[in-house]
């Protein structure tokens, strides 16, 4: 299979599968990457989404360059029209995306990573935007979303030296939340998932949609919407279940009602 779904509980563990070539994306890994994640989006059995890359080598070495070497401007703006699809689905779907970058996370590999909510990393990754030097730039979102997660500047260092780094430098830049040895990585991020697919699903969605406002748009009109999400989470039984779990010293039981 191109990509494959593993589920572990509530959590769903994506992994693109093509490790001859280091998981690089043509079209027929993103399609179908793209397919896994809009049926995951929807799926109300599923909590918390984990995307890796099969292999020890590499998370996503990028978009297919040979794929892409012949394209024209039509083709090319519809694939990245898809790789942008992708990645909207891994920042707004209403339920915790964790990127487990298990080695090269490079140019659409780093986009996709920098779509998902929280990104662990592998001691051995390695993550950049190197496009510059095949002539292009980051087109799957990476000149935005790299510069929000880490700083303007650094952003730019980046993109216009198509540097890559290893996993502390990403830490420290605040790249990536965690690095872990490369044994450790999935099984934390499976631990992160399983934690995060217990919380109320509601309320996580809610505190997903209201944190994804939160360096764009206008900052009263997003504070309004946080204030309107916060206030409707209290038609749910899931509020009532956490405040009485709370009162009574006891573990939530939280069923997304
Ligand atoms: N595309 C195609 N094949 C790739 C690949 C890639 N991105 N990365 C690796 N491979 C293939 C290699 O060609 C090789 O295949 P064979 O030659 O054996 O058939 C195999 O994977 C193993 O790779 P290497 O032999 O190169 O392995 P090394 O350990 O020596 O080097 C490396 C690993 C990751 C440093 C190296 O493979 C590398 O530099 N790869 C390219 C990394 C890169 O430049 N990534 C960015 C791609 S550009 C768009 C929106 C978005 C994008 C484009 C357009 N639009 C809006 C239209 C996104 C662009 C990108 O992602």
């Amino acid at each position: 299979m191109p990509v494959d779904i593993e589920r572990h509980g509530a959590s769903a563990v994506v992994t693109i599968n093509r490790p001859e070539a280091l998981n690089a994306l043509d079209l027929e890994h993103l399609q179908e990457t793209h397919e896994q994640l809009a049926a995951l989006a929807s799926d109300r059995d599923v909590g918390a989404v984990i995307l890796t890359g099969a292999g020890e080598k590499a998370f996503i070495a990028g978009a297919d360059i040979k794929y892409m070497r012949g394209l024209d401007v039509q083709a090319a703006r519809a694939w990245g029209e898809l790789g942008h699809s992708a990645g909207a689905l891994l920042e707004t779907m209403g339920k915790p995306t964790v990127a487990a970058v298990n080695g090269f996370a490079l140019g659409g590999g780093c986009e996709l990573a920098l779509a998902c909510d929280i990104r662990l990393a592998s001691s051995r990754a390695k993550l950049g935007q190197p496009e510059i030097n095949l002539g292009i730039l980051p087109g799957w979102g990476g000149t935005v979303r790299l510069a929000r997660t880490t700083s303007l500047g650094f952003a730019k260092e980046l993109i216009y030296t198509g540097r890559v780094l290893g996993a502390q430098e990403a830490l420290e830049r605040g790249l990536v939340n965690a690095v872990y040895e490369p044994a450790d990585l999935m099984p934390q991020a499976l631990e992160l998932a399983g934690e995060l697919s217990a919380k109320s699903p509601l309320a996580m969605a809610y505190a997903k949609e209201s944190t994804n406002l939160a360096l764009q748009g206008e900052h009263r009109g997003n504070l309004a919407t946080e204030a309107r999400l916060f206030s409707m989470l209290f038609a749910s039984a899931d509020q009532k279940e956490g405040m009485d779990a709370f009162i009574e010293k006891r573990d939530a039981v939280f069923t997304g009602a």
